[in-house]
């Protein structure tokens, strides 16, 4: 009863803009920086984990600038290092392992849930802070002069190289912190304020992949952290752990840099499973099909996903039982993520398919996704692994999956709940054209690294043999080509917020929580309670043409309309 008030409610149709929102509740700069508001702490994540995104791509720009040409273009060889090391631990640490979970699952996890915030508001807070705090040592290692160990940080080279590994690590290890947080607070979120009527199989996917993700968070996180400040102990006390010349064991590092890292993939992966998830059911207009397989194959990729970190050590001495062994687990993980791709693809079939910008990306996944996952198995058979560990074909295998899935799917979410966010419409016409441009770019950078990985172009090389220079040179180019489409998708966001048309409170026609309250939200989300329907079900909804966006029938009933 309560939702369809929501939907009858003063604004119901269109937002006014003067109306007491989350953003305007009250102003100033504590009143953001001391906020307990998810929203709030969720807009925060997600200005600065896309402004932790821009210092990786400016990086990326630069490495892919040296590649063009042969011998030294812009930079020498330390530098070149030094550049990577600063793309890919930006890029992992600050801006993938946060962005989907911290940014957005902050924002839409409570709503989602009808609540008015998460169980532990200071303790979200806190999180966002120490992610501050942790990049700022991590940025801070930069400009003092930076790190090139790679973002593995591997030993013994980590434990020797005169770079600031100390300063980096340890701004990885606040990281950690912030990210089991976030997850703490999530778990007991979901347990604690479901709404009545929300069972664990009535909950938005969204919400089993953040609960997955969550798992992952808090039970892998702590084993970085020790591993990391293991690494420092070596490095400033001299004791001998991974260094052999201390007495240590390099591979030792791995297995415990792995037994995290592995499983972190799926930390980027999940959530963004569980937004296309919503993205593909709503915009097809169409229950999404098997939703207990792809609910509980969310966890099944969780739990998987802390049995096959050894097929990243096929070829590090490891010894070839445990090769064998990893690399038949290693299949078995692709299975749950299989199913979820048969599921997405049975909603689709026969929808009525809405080319939104949200959607085209939706689509854009299963297609970079695709190739990422299939890419994975050619890694996990121990034959192939040894000709293509180390080449550009891992380079591009975990680009395809970690910038063609988690990347894509971010975009797909933040277009999705965008006008949710902050209650304006932006041009879908650009929208479409920049994604078009990522697409292109994005597969012009990465498929070529597929031909020269296979045919031997080893990762992390400053210079290269002529035979690799066309392919390199295409991927610059296709690098740049993306970038184009992020400048442009930052153009017509940006401008959304000045010129937007207002939204709609339910632009798409979902019907999980978040869109049974205004656009924006207000401050305390939800003037009632509202009780959980099937979030799946679109039955109700029907396009109000003259203001845009869907109301529900019961409305228009009530309303004699
Ligand atoms: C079907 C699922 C997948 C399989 C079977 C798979 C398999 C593998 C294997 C065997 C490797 C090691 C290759 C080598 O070093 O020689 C690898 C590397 C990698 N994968 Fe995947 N993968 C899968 C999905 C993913 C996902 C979803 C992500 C991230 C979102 C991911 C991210 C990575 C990364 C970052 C590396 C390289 C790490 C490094 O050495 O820097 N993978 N993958
Ligand atoms: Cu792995």
């Amino acid at each position: 009863m309560s939702v369809i008030e929501g939907h009858a409610g003063a604004g119901a149709r269109t937002s006014p803009p003067a109306r007491d929102n989350y953003l305007n509740h009250t102003r100033g700069f504590a009143s953001w920086a001391f906020t307990l508001d998810h929203k709030r702490i969720g807009i925060m994540y997600m200005v600065s984990t896309l402004g932790a995104f821009l210092i990786g791509g400016l990086a990326a720009l630069a490495v892919r600038t040296e590649l063009f040409s042969r011998g030294p273009t812009i930079m020498n060889a330390d530098t070149y290092n030094k550049m990577f090391t600063i793309h890919g631990a930006v890029m992992v640490f600050l801006f993938i392992i946060p962005s989907i979970p911290a940014a957005l699952g902050n924002f839409v996890l409570p709503l989602m849930l009808g609540a008015k915030d998460v169980a532990f508001p200071r303790l979200n807070l806190l999180s966002y802070w120490l992610w501050v705090i942790g990049s700022l040592f991590a940025v801070g290692a930069i400009v003092a002069g930076g790190v090139d160990t790679g973002w593995t940080f591997y030993t013994p080279y980590s434990t020797t190289t005169n770079t600031n590994v100390v300063a980096t690590t340890f701004g990885a290890f606040i990281l950690g912190f912030s990210s089991i947080f976030t997850g703490l607070n999530f778990i007991v979120t979901i347990h604690k304020l479901r709404p009545a009527g929300m069972t664990w199989f009535k909950m938005p996917l969204f919400l089993w992949s953040l609960y997955g993700t969550a798992l992952i968070q808090v039970l892998a996180t702590p084993v970085l952290g020790i591993t990391l400040l293991l690494l420092i102990a070596e490095r400033v006390l001299k004791v001998g752990i991974f260094d052999p010349a201390l007495g240590g064991d390099p591979v030792l590092y791995q297995h415990f840099f792995w037994f995290y890292s592995h499983p972190a993939v799926y930390i980027m992966i999940l959530p963004a499973m569980g937004i296309i998830s919503e993205l593909i059911s709503v915009h097809s207009r169409k229950h999404i099909f098997g939703y207990k397989f792809i609910a509980l194959s969310s966890i099944a990729i969780a739990a998987f996903g802390f049995l096959v970190w050894g097929h990243h050590m096929f070829v590090s001495g490891q010894s070839s039982l445990a090769n064998v062994l990893f690399s038949g687990l290693t299949f078995s993980v692709a299975i749950p993520s299989a199913i979820k791709v048969f599921n997405w693809l049975a909603t689709l079939y026969k929808g009525n398919i809405q080319l939104t910008t949200a959607m085209i990306y939706g689509l854009m996944f299963l297609i970079t996704f695709g190739i990422g996952g299939l890419t994975g198995l050619h890694l996990g058979a121990l034959a192939t692994d040894v000709h293509l560990h180390d080449t550009y074909f891992v380079v591009a295998h975990f680009h395809y999956v970690m910038f063609g899935g988690a990347v894509v799917a971010l975009l797909g979410g933040l277009h999705h709940w965008w006008p949710k966010m902050f209650g304006v419409m932006y041009d879908e016409r650009l929208g479409r054209i920049a994604a078009a441009l990522i697409f292109v770019g994005f597969n012009l950078t990465f498929f070529t690294q597929f031909i020269m990985g296979s045919h031997g172009m080893p990762r992390r090389y400053f210079d290269y043999l002529p035979q690799f220079e066309i392919y390199h040179r295409l991927s610059t180019i296709g690098s740049f080509i993306m970038a184009a489409g992020f400048f442009l998708t930052a153009y017509y966001l940006i401008k959304s917020l000045f010129r937007g048309k207002p939204a709609p409170m339910n632009p798409w026609g979902g019907n999980s929580l978040e869109w049974h309250t205004a656009s924006p939200p207000p401050h305390d989300n939800f003037a009632t309670t509202p009780v959980a329907e099937d979030p799946y079900d679109y039955t109700n909804l029907v396009r109000d043409p003259v203001h845009g966006g869907y109301v529900s029938k019961t409305y228009d009933e009530a309303a004699g309309a």
